[in-house]
Formats: structure tokens, C-alpha cells, sequence
């Protein structure tokens, strides 16, 4: 029986762009998810969207000199577009910058304002008097009371850690002005979160004890253990949805107040543009409404949003919540702000046709239940040794054989026990894909592609076309369900591999429920379609440009001076002693004839008085020069430079203007001496 299912996956900060942790943490199993719905037959809306509001965003248009719209702009067509190179088939796609959202969570707050639902907090908060503006915790700077370091935020201090209120800070200053805010009473409204505890404890942890996952099930236990406290469902601030009441000017939504009303908000802009009702996906019992989201999220949508969804009274309460956890890079947290992150826009640039492959290696390693670890070399392993070596190269033999043997034509069958029950594949990846368990699904799914290698590998249809002629077509019949059986599962996975897959085997897409109920996916007689290409190798090469692109990242964090060239390569300390440095005067300079930039200069070394042509003319009058010290490359080997015979090299320091400075020893020092 088909059923109704609304699948929401966390909307990304428009605030910058999404990277494999999100890939693998959401958007992905979602995906997977939402694809495998679809083949069941269900009515399935895949719901996603940009959340636009929030001090990250405007914290990144203060940065970058533009408007907070100015940012959400750019990046919500960047994540929008990333998406859909990705394969990532929303239904819709929405923002939570745009009026029809805006009226929407407008709308949703006034439900519950007028059923008394919030209660209303008179508190005294920080406030700019020369911006005009109340501090959001972010934008106050001082000094941590634990660790004393001077450039705490308000929330939070980056040296030690320490979670932070703005009123621990001391000697808080605005990050908007300098000045030192003034406390200023203000009023907002609150969800009071700690009268629902005893409903979150029964519709949760009661009744969802079995299904739910135990990290998300650990996460909402401990909050309720902790005790839940009334949130601010209000702010002081003036980037979000304005708080309809008359009394809060200038105050807007809490942002995790107003984003996931977003999911909602998006559902009725598909329904509008594709003369859908919307209610049904929200309000309809039957419909089973999931978010994916990572763990960070977890509090946000299994105690906050539920809570409001309750409040209001005509809305359905998730189903499932499938939070993933973290995924590290290269044993290292991803961080946005270290710049320690594989992009998902840069990966679509740097490996173009290669989406099926993150798909995969994400899928295999995603974090399902604890955190998990992407490295390039295991990203190669996985592409090389499984995509090519098993689910490639299997393919291509059935194809290349038949094409060999028969012509392209699918030949008689023979009994063979072991493909009996190929249905079982479909059936058990469904299962866990059903329990939300994708690399267990991913796993089941080519160990149908390592069945047909055995197979072939046990039936050697090369050498028995030889020695026994007559088994060959039920060997190849039996590959051929095979590879059908492959070519019909792996659309959840690696959507365009599947797409190529059922072209070459000239197949329709079926149903989930026909491969459980078939194991003959492919019927004699059929003609086959053109081999092509699966999966290529990833060369050493391409790995290597990644790993170096994350050193490059990691050498520029440490970088105290971010406009130094980078250091050159490593020489040994024998080839460091071959250079002959020494302090000398510069007794006399003149022209080069016909070049501007040189200088033809006589230096006493010390050693001697040489000859010693240097490019400085731009820098350095020749009246200038005489009698000042130097430091000079002696044995650099002769050169001859617009026919005047060189013998060394003056050292210069080029500072960012391109001014250059002499290089010399800070006491008065003989020519001669050595620099070592
Ligand atoms: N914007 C995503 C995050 O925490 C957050 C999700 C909102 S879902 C309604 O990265
Ligand atoms: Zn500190």
C-alpha cells in the first residue's frame, strides 16, 4: 500500500558553502532514502531549502563589506546548484529569506501567541548606544573570566572553550563600535519548553524507544534529564522574520524558531506551483514526516519543533529522526572557519562525472552511529579496488562476453542453483534502508556485484567456450540476471551508474517490489545495448592535488603574515654551507648602458674589489650608494649581464610595496666577515 511521506533534510546556513560532512550526514542518506521511497510506489516530498537568517549571516556581510541579503544570495544559488550536480533530488527547493516564508512564520508565531502558548521575559541586555542596536552575544568581545584571554565572545571563548554569557565578559566592548554597551531592559517571548517534558518524555522515549536511534535517542534523554528551561522564541536584532506584534518592533523570529517553519513554508510553495493541497503532508496522520539532520541539530528538532508543532495543535510530529553524527577529514575535525573541508562545489570541479563515486564513499563511510573518518587515500581505495575493480569490472565482462558469445543477445537459460534467489538482494538492502542503515545497504548491494564475479570466476565461460561450447549460454544467461539485478538496485546509490547500467542492458527501471518479487530481471532474446564506460581509475596524481590542497589550507592557518610567499623547498645544511656570504662596501656605481634596472657596482668584498651587477636602479640613486655596507653573495659563479662580466650577488630585502632594503648586520662590522 502506498503511503505519504515528507522527508525534510536540515536547510544549510546560506552563510557559506556545504562540504562532504553535510553530504554525508544528510543530504546523502536523504537522498538515498527519498529514491528509495520513490520505487516503492510511495507519494513521497523531498523537502529542502537555505536557511537565510541568523547572526552567522550577518556576522559574513559585516566581513565581507556587503548586505546579509548579499550573502544569502550568493550563497543559497551556490548550495542550490551544488545540490543538483549532486543529484540530490529535492522536490523543492526554498529559502527562508522570502516573503512567503516570512508570512508563514509570521503566522505560526501568531497561532501561538494567541493561544497564550509563550511567556513573556523582561530581561536587561547589552546595547550599542552609538549603533542604535541590541548585542547579539556575538558581537560582544572581552575578556574570558576563565582563561583571561581578551578576545572572548559573548557566547563562547575560542582559547579555553568555555560556554560564556555576555554579562560574565569583563570589560565587554561592542564588536559593532568599540564602545562599552550599556545594559538596557528589554522584552521577548519564550516557549516554555520545561511545561513539555512530560510529553516529550512519553512520545519519545517511550514510544519511540525501539525505532529511533540510540544517539538521538541518548541526546534527548540527557536534555530531559538536565531539565528543560523556557527559550527566547524573540531576539533583538533586525536580520530575520519581524515578530508580528505591534509591541515588538525591531525584534525578529529566533532563527531556529522561524527555519524549521521553512520546511513547512517550502511544502506550500511546491503545492501552490504544482496545484497540490499541502496539508495532507503535514497534518494528515497517515503521513509519516522524517528529518535528516546531523546531530547538532538533534535538540532542535526532537524537543524544540515538536514542542511547537504541539503547541499549535494541527500538525503531525515526526516520525523518524535519523540524526547522523560527524564525519572528520583526514583525522581531523572539518572545520569552516580553519578552512579544513572538502567543498562539495570544488569536489564537482575538481572531479567532473565523479558524483556517483562521493556518493559511494561517503555512503560506505558515513557516520551513522558514531563519528567517522573521509581520507583521499581511502576515497582512491574505494573508487579503484570497488567501483572499478568489482562493480566495473563485473559489469563489463557480462557485457563484453555477451556481446562475444551472443551477439548482444541474451541466450537460453540453464538451472543454476545460486541465482535462484537473487531477489533476496533487493529484498534485504530494503530492509535496511528501511531501518535507515545505508552502509549496511551499500555493503549488501555489492556483494550482488562480488556474487557475479565469483560466479564468472568459478564458471570460466572463457574456457568452457572451448572446451564445453553448450554451458556457455546458461552461464551467460545467469550473469546477465545479475548484472540486471545490480542494474536495478543501484539507483538509490549511484543514480547515474544505474541510469548508464539499465541503457546498456536496454532495461526499463522497475519497481522495488517487482525485484523482490523476481529474481529474472532480463528475459532471453533481449538485445543489449552499447558497453560503455562505468568508473575510471583515480590516479595518484589527483589524490595527491587534494592532500595538497589541505596542507596548503593548514600552512596558510599557520601564516602570521598572510601575504609571505610560501617557503621553498627543503635544501640540506651541506648545500646551505656551499654559499659564501660576506659584508662589503660599495665603493662606486654607474648605468648599465641600454638597461634600465641594472646598476653596474664596485664592491670591496673584503677578499678583494669586484665587479658586481645588480638590478636596483629602480630602487636606488647612484649617488646614494657609495660608501654603504652590504651583504654580498662572493662565490655565486660569474655571469655575464648586458656585457659587463658579474661576480656575486647583493642581498635585498623586498618588503610589500616592492621597496627594497638592504640586508646588513646591526654592528658595525668589517668587509669580509662572514655570514654563517
Ligand atoms: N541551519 C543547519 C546547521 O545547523 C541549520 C539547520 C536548520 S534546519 C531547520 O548547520
Ligand atoms: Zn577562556
Amino acid at each position: 500500500m502506498p503511503k505519504r511521506f515528507t522527508v525534510t533534510s536540515a536547510l544549510p546556513y546560506a552563510n557559506g558553502p556545504v562540504h562532504i560532512g553535510h553530504l554525508a550526514g544528510v543530504y546523502i542518506p536523504a537522498d538515498i532514502y527519498v529514491r528509495f521511497l520513490r520505487r516503492q510506489g510511495h507519494d513521497v516530498l523531498f523537502v529542502g531549502g537555505s536557511d537565510e537568517h541568523g547572526i552567522p549571516v550577518t556576522i559574513r556581510a559585516k566581513k565581507e563589506g556587503t548586505t546579509p541579503q548579499g550573502i544569502v544570495d550568493k550563497y543559497h544559488e551556490l548550495i542550490k546548484n551544488t545540490f543538483s550536480d549532486l543529484n540530490i533530488t529535492f522536490d523543492v527547493y526554498d529559502r527562508t529569506s522570502a516573503s512567503h516564508h516570512h508570512k508563514n512564520a509570521a503566522d505560526f508565531f501568531l497561532n501561538l501567541y494567541q493561544k497564550n502558548i509563550f511567556e513573556v521575559e523582561e530581561t536587561e541586555q547589552y546595547y550599542d548606544e552609538e549603533a542604535g542596536e541590541f548585542l547579539a552575544d556575538r558581537y560582544i568581545v572581552g575578556e574570558c573570566p576563565t582563561c583571561g584571554n581578551p578576545d572572548a565572545y559573548g557566547d563562547q571563548c575560542e582559547k579555553c572553550g568555555s560556554t560564556l554569557s555576555p554579562r560574565e565578559l569583563i570589560n565587554p566592548k561592542s564588536a559593532l563600535s568599540g564602545n562599552i554597551p550599556v545594559l538596557r531592559a528589554t522584552k521577548n517571548w519564550s516557549l516554555p519548553l520545561n511545561q513539555y517534558e512530560e510529553f516529550l518524555r512519553s512520545w519519545i522515549l517511550e514510544g519511540h524507544q525501539n525505532d529511533w536511534k540510540s544517539n538521538v535517542l541518548g541526546q534527548v534523554k540527557s536534555w530531559l534529564d538536565d531539565g528543560l528551561k523556557p527559550r527566547a522564541m524573540t531576539r533583538d536584532l533586525d536580520w530575520g522574520v519581524a515578530v508580528p506584534l505591534d509591541e515588538a518592533a525591531g525584534k525578529v523570529l529566533y532563527v531556529w524558531f522561524d527555519a524549521p517553519i521553512g520546511y513547512i513554508s517550502a511544502t506550500k510553495k511546491w503545492a501552490e506551483e504544482n496545484q497540490k493541497d499541502w496539508k495532507p503532508y503535514w497534518q494528515d496522520p497517515n503521513t509519516q514526516l522524517i528529518h535528516f539532520i546531523g546531530k547538532d541539530n538533534i535538540v532542535f528538532h526532537c524537543v524544540i519543533f515538536p514542542v511547537m508543532l504541539k503547541a499549535h495543535g494541527e500538525f503531525i510530529l515526526p516520525q523518524h529522526v535519523p540524526a547522523n553524527e560527524f564525519l572528520n577529514l583526514e583525522n581531523d575535525k572539518i572545520s569552516t572557519s580553519r578552512n579544513h573541508a572538502v567543498w562539495a562545489h570544488e569536489y564537482v570541479q575538481d572531479f567532473p562525472g565523479k558524483q556517483d563515486v562521493l556518493r559511494y564513499v561517503l555512503t560506505a563511510n558515513m557516520p551513522e552511529n558514531k563519528d567517522n573518518n573521509f581520507t583521499w587515500k581511502d576515497f582512491q581505495t574505494k573508487n579503484n579496488s570497488e567501483l572499478v575493480g568489482i562493480l566495473g569490472n563485473f559489469f563489463n565482462r557480462v557485457m563484453v562476453l555477451t556481446e562475444k558469445y551472443h551477439d548482444g543477445i541474451v541466450p537460453e537459460p540453464e538451472f543454476f542453483d545460486e541465482i535462484q534467489n537473487l531477489n533476496a538482494y533487493p529484498e534485504r538492502i530494503g530492509k535496511f534502508l528501511g531501518k535507515f542503515e545505508f552502509r549496511n545497504a551499500l555493503m549488501e548491494f555489492m556483494n550482488l556485484a562480488r556474487f557475479g564475479n565469483q560466479f564468472l570466476q568459478v564458471q570460466e565461460p572463457w574456457k568452457k567456450i572451448k572446451t564445453e561450447p553448450e554451458k556457455v549460454s546458461g552461464i551467460m544467461n545467469a550473469a546477465l540476471q545479475i548484472a540486471a539485478m545490480i542494474a536495478q538496485t543501484a539507483e538509490p546509490f549511484l543514480p547515474v551508474a544505474a541510469g548508464k547500467m539499465l541503457e546498456m542492458l536496454n532495461l526499463e527501471q522497475k519497481s522495488w517490489q517487482d525485484l523482490e518479487e523476481n529474481s529474472n530481471q532480463i528475459s532471453v532474446g533481449h538485445l543489449l545495448g552499447k558497453t560503455e564506460l562505468l568508473f575510471d581509475k583515480i590516479e595518484d596524481e589527483d589524490i595527491e592535488k587534494q592532500l595538497n590542497k589541505l596542507q596548503e589550507t593548514k600552512r596558510k592557518n599557520l601564516m602570521t603574515n598572510p601575504n609571505a610567499t610560501p617557503q621553498k623547498p627543503e635544501c640540506t645544511y651541506e648545500e646551505f654551507q656551499k654559499m659564501d656570504i660576506r659584508v662589503g662596501t660599495i665603493l662606486e656605481a654607474k648605468k648599465v648602458e641600454k638597461a634600465d634596472k641594472l646598476l653596474e657596482l664596485k664592491v670591496d668584498t673584503g677578499i678583494d674589489v669586484r665587479t658586481i651587477v645588480s638590478g636596483i636602479a629602480e630602487h636606488f640613486s647612484i649617488d646614494e650608494l657609495p660608501g654603504r655596507k652590504c651583504t654580498v653573495l662572493v662565490n655565486l659563479a660569474p655571469r655575464k649581464i648586458r656585457g659587463v662580466e658579474s661576480h656575486g650577488m647583493l642581498l635585498f630585502t623586498e618588503q610589500p610595496n616592492g621597496k627594497f632594503t638592504f640586508v646588513n648586520p646591526e654592528d658595525e662590522t668589517e668587509n669580509g666577515c662572514q655570514i654563517a
